[in-house]
């Protein structure tokens, strides 16, 4: 090192000129295959005893994410597989981190968010926000599996992330669930909050709404997971969706600088993400790292895919590209 650069190291600083500093980060696309992940889920049920963890979760895992404690699947997004035999629990705790559930298998598990109780039967999404308390408890008599959706990567880089193991205390009281399920009414005194007081979306009424959907020009149908207080995301940061295909057709391509991952969660088909394509089958997960143009293609009838967004991050931050093929 000459002295120059010796002075500059003492100093703390160094020549811009010197480093590629517009070097784009790009994140690979990747996929996750129910059929490899679900002997791995009930090997991981021998592994551990829910006494001993927190949490029984494979987490899904892109190594680009994977910077000292944390870990993410894609972008801002951490998505996890969490697996409860009957007759266990997860103990209760809360983070400041939002999270959300997909339920992929097995009825019985009740989880318990800020007092209330969510049931999780397969295709269910539960809500549970920052700082509220929740647990899980299994009371049915098969393996329940399902997604967790975090906003780990971007709370750790925010250096946000707070943990609090329970019992709880200072538990909210909130609305009941049902004061907003009929759509078009909440209660009168209810204030718009940051994130969605409603915290169990039941499949049935989302596979219902879907279908009332007039399809795109593709033959797409598209329905979004709203906070009722607001008609925006469920959460400030993570954002929902649930898509329906036609079969046989390609759907219009767009880009956008945010990131997604998808669960499928029926029928087949075939995702173009950039240079890669990506086939994909019943509770599989791929990720949509942001800046690729985006195509799906079902091959079966039915195929409906759950979509987690990382988008609301950077539509705040006025910072949104997006385009459309035409
Ligand atoms: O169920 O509370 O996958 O706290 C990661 C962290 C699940 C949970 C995860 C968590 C949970
Ligand atoms: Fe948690």
């Amino acid at each position: 090192m000459d002295t120059f650069h010796e002075a500059m190291e003492t100093a703390g600083v160094f020549a811009l000129w010197e480093r590629d500093t517009h070097e784009p980060d790009v994140e690979k696309p990747r996929s996750w295959s129910w059929q490899v992940m679900d002997p791995l889920i009930t090997a991981a049920i021998g592994q551990t005893s829910m006494a001993a963890a927190e949490r029984r979760v494979l987490v899904l895992s892109d190594p680009s994410i994977r910077q000292g404690a944390s870990y993410g699947a894609c972008g801002n997004l951490a998505v996890n597989l969490q697996v409860l035999m009957p007759g266990e629990r997860a103990r209760p705790h809360r983070h400041t981190m939002h999270a959300l559930r997909f339920v992929l298998e097995g009825r019985g598990v009740t989880t318990i968010v800020e007092g209330k109780r969510c049931v999780m039967n397969p295709g269910d999404m539960i809500l549970t926000p920052g700082w509220t308390w929740h647990e899980h408890v299994h009371e049915g008599t098969e393996r329940s599996v399902w997604i967790d959706a975090l906003d780990v990567p971007f709370q750790r880089y925010l250096k946000n992330g707070v943990f609090e193991p329970g019992p709880a205390h200072d538990v909210a009281t909130l609305p009941a669930d049902a004061a907003f399920s009929a759509a078009g009414f909440s209660p009168a005194a209810t204030i718009a909050m940051p994130y969605s007081p409603m915290f169990r979306y039941p499949w049935e009424d989302a596979v219902q709404a879907l279908a009332s959907i007039t399809p795109a020009a593709d033959g797409s149908r598209r329905l979004r997971y709203i906070n009722p207080t607001t008609g925006g995301p469920v959460m400030s940061t993570i954002d929902c969706y649930l898509l329906a295909l036609a079969t046989g057709r390609d759907t219009t391509a767009y880009r956008v600088n945010s990131n997604s991952v998808y669960v499928v969660i029926e029928g087949e088909g075939v995702t173009r993400i950039g240079e890669t394509r990506t086939t994909w089958r019943k509770h599989d997960v791929f990720t949509l790292p942001q800046g690729n143009w985006i195509s799906h293609c079902a091959t079966s009838r039915d195929a409906k895919l759950f979509e987690i967004s990382d988008r609301e991050i950077v539509r705040k931050l006025e910072l949104l590209r997006e385009e459309i093929a035409t």
